[in-house]
């Protein structure tokens, strides 16, 4: 509870921070994109996800949390924009409870819209488990984010049984493999045979994709050879603040 009390005052106190992680083109040596990921800095500690993220989808507090986190990711946008001349996306997380609200669309559109970016500078991450456990309410969110350019990707894909039915229907424009298929590639054949399978789904279906958790060369060798040469991992970087992610803004201009 005391926990909690403190999470609520968070955001007007001003402890919370994005930390990115590059999403990077291996064979351009480049990031083409970020992850925007959660710090709580709690007086002179920072409070791991771990730990405020389950607490705060079980108060509903996620929801102005994951507000806070797109105004503040399309305020970053701007800043590199200006400094960096940064034209991709920052991806923000997007749990499902987000979807409860009726103006979920219209909150992104006015913190797109307050720093002057465009929509596509915004991208949400949606898990496939959250997406095909709440149909009703994300499919026409889905749309309405699609028709205003914020693009969605689906995360942790592989592991949440989408129907694929569905999948060709949905205004998506990423699958992001789930790490637990990129941990085993090289080791056991079943996780290259899924990894092989959901890069030709993406293929067919028009869709990029990008392979999360790469720790080590095998797996980025045996992605690329595969035909997924977007990934994001401990192999690259580690989710690092802001100012960390200069060095990589400066090889994208
Ligand atoms: O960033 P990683 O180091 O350790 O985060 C741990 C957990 O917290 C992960 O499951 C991650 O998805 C979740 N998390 C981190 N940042 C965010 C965020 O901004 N929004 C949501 N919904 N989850 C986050
Ligand atoms: O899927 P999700 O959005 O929850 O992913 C974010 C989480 O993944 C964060 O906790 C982040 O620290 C973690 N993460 C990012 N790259 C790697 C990696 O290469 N290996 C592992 N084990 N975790 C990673
Ligand atoms: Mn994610
Ligand atoms: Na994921």
């Amino acid at each position: 509870l005391e926990l909690e009390s403190a999470l609520h005052k968070a955001i007007e106190r001003d402890e919370l921070v994005l930390h990115y992680q590059p999403k990077v083109d291996v064979r351009a040596a480049r990031m083409v994109g970020a992850e925007a990921l959660m710090r709580w800095q709690r007086g002179g500690t920072l409070v791991p996800p771990g730990e405020f993220i389950p607490l705060a989808e079980e108060t509903g507090l996620i929801i102005p949390l994951s507000e806070w986190a797109i105004r503040e990711a399309a305020r970053q946008a701007k800043a590199w924009a200006v400094s960096f001349g940064f034209a991709d996306s920052i991806a923000v997380n997007l749990p499902n409870r987000l979807f409860e609200r009726s103006d979920l669309v219209e909150h992104i559109h006015q913190s797109v819209g307050t720093y002057g970016v465009p929509h596509r500078s915004i991208q949400l991450e949606i898990t496939e488990t959250g997406l095909m456990k709440d149909l009703q309410n994300v499919i026409p969110a889905l749309h309405r984010l699609n028709e205003i350019g914020v693009e969605i990707s689906i995360d942790d894909f592989g592991t949440g049984y989408s129907s694929l039915a569905y999948l060709t229907t949905l205004p998506i424009s990423e699958l992001k493999i789930d790490r637990s298929f990129v941990r085993d590639l090289g080791i056991t054949p079943q996780s290259s045979a899924v990894v092989t399978a959901i890069i030709a789904l993406a293929r067919s279906l028009g869709l990029r994709v990008i392979a999360e958790g790469v720790e080590n060369l095998r797996q980025m060798e045996v992605l690329h050879r595969l035909g997924c040469g977007v990934m994001q991992g401990f192999l690259f970087s580690r989710p690092i603040p802001p100012n960390d992610i200069e060095k990589w803004l400066q090889q994208t201009v």
